[in-house]
């Protein structure tokens, strides 16, 4: 998800950078010991299925019909469509590890330092998290990558991947606090053309993936509120492709350059000197590739999605410094249009302002709609659909007052100019004491 800049992101600022973000922290341990209890579920079950094997012919257990061949119990590989659990593929939740890369001159140190590396050890469960957030993001998406194709409707494309996310976190998210533990860090944004974040449908949307689209595919997966926030883009005709290279160029440029002291203004100057040395020629007219001014990378928090620091994707005066255990949303937005985006058509996204004040609220609704979305989501951004999956009916009147009274915020689809197109790359990266971990980096992106 991106963040708006200038007003958006002051007015984010304050809504993200007080304590509130503490409390949520504290909210992640608990939901940490309680997946572990969930854990243990599993390991009951593996128990089970193990068991099953020698006594296959006794009494005892019969429920499963599958004819046990050698020891076939745990799957090795995942499934098409994804839906083994990555905890089964990854015993001892030992995830493969993003792309560590060394920091630079000034802190070249890091990479020995006996006192960094105690602290790169003391984080270690939170980075196990990531990672494990971060080999689900890999497996949905490179199916997705696969499996997505002209002629599908944006409804099943999203279900397909949140489908996916569920399962390989194995937290469906039906049950009250569930998807607090694991699953959707914030809803599939399916945004295309012109549309460059933040559109995903609602229900009834009809609306079908065209051979001519350039689809920005971008969602989020966190396992105890660590969220990784990683996006591609999609376009079947080879028209796109500067489009998408020279996006894919300035993200791994923002993802170079960023790292401990470095200030972020000079990460958005590298990210568009990149981006706007490239140019695209669709339907016999040439383009220069604009970088979007007004959206920006962001640091990730727990359980939040936007937190206080910014990252330009355009040079920038902002002095504000990349620190020590900062994670970092480093996203890119390319542009054949104005290279600057407004509001437009129906939202989906929302999420509940983490430290919103005790506002009154008179329709009834509303209220009951606040304790749903407080329960159910916390202040992971959710978009309507999941209502509807919980069974919540006639619930816009409670969301727009919920809204209009400051508790949730609305995050409207954002548009570049009519028949321009978009496109985005994103990585989440982990400012470890010792190293720099691009943690959601694949052989795809
Ligand atoms: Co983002």
């Amino acid at each position: 998800m991106a963040t708006q800049a200038a007003s958006e992101a002051l007015k984010k600022l304050s809504v993200t950078d007080a304590p509130g973000a503490g409390d949520k922290a504290e909210g992640s341990n608990g939901a940490k010991a309680e997946a572990g209890a969930d854990h243990d579920d599993d390991s009951d079950d593996d128990a089970d299925e193990g068991g099953a094997a020698p006594e296959a012919g006794g009494a005892k257990k019969k429920k499963k019909k599958k004819k046990s061949k050698s020891k076939k119990k745990k799957p090795t590989a995942q499934t098409d469509p994804p839906r083994v659990e990555v905890s089964q593929l990854f015993p001892n939740k030992t995830y493969p590890k993003g792309e560590e890369v060394e920091y630079k001159d000034d802190n070249l140190f890091r990479t020995t330092n006996e006192e960094k590396r105690h602290l790169d050890y003391v984080n270690n469960d939170k980075t196990s998290d990531f990672r494990q957030a971060a080999e689900v993001h890999r497996q949905v998406r490179q199916w997705a990558q696969k499996n997505i194709k002209p002629g599908q409707t944006l409804t099943e494309i999203a279900e397909g991947i949140e489908d996916g996310v569920r399962a390989l976190t194995g937290h469906q998210g039906l049950e009250e606090g569930d998807a607090l533990k694991a699953g959707m860090g914030f809803p599939t944004g399916l945004s295309i053309n012109h549309c460059a974040a933040h559109y995903t449908p609602n229900a009834g949307n009809k609306m079908v993936l065209q051979k001519g689209d350039v689809m920005k595919v971008d969602f989020g997966v966190h396992v105890n509120g660590s969220i990784v926030d990683s996006a591609f883009t999609m376009a079947f005709e080879p028209q796109f492709d500067n489009l998408l290279a020279a996006v894919k160029d300035a993200t791994n440029t923002g993802v170079r350059e960023a790292g401990i002291d470095v200030r972020v203004g000079d990460v958005g100057a590298a990210i568009q000197e990149v981006m706007e040395s490239y140019e695209v020629e669709i339907n016999g007219t040439t383009y220069p590739v604009k970088s979007i001014r007004n959206l920006n990378g962001h640091t990730i928090l727990p359980y939040s999605i936007h937190g206080t620091k910014s990252v330009p994707i355009v040079k920038s005066s902002d002095q504000t410094k990349m620190e020590e255990g900062d994670t970092f949303a480093i996203e890119t937005f390319g542009s054949t249009g104005n290279g600057y985006v407004h509001e437009d058509m129906e939202t989906s996204h929302y999420s509940l302002v983490a430290d919103a004040p005790n506002v009154p609220l008179r329709l009834s609704s509303a209220k009951s709609l606040l304790s749903v979305i407080t329960k159910q989501f916390g202040t992971l951004p959710f978009c309507r659909r999941y209502l509807d999956r919980l069974g919540q009916e006639k619930y816009l009147l409670g969301l727009n007052n919920l809204v209009s009274n400051g508790l949730v915020e609305a995050y409207p689809p954002l548009v570049d100019r009519p028949n321009s197109y978009t496109a985005q790359y994103e990585h989440t990266i982990l400012l470890r004491p010792t190293v720099k971990e691009v943690i959601s980096r694949g052989d795809d992106y």
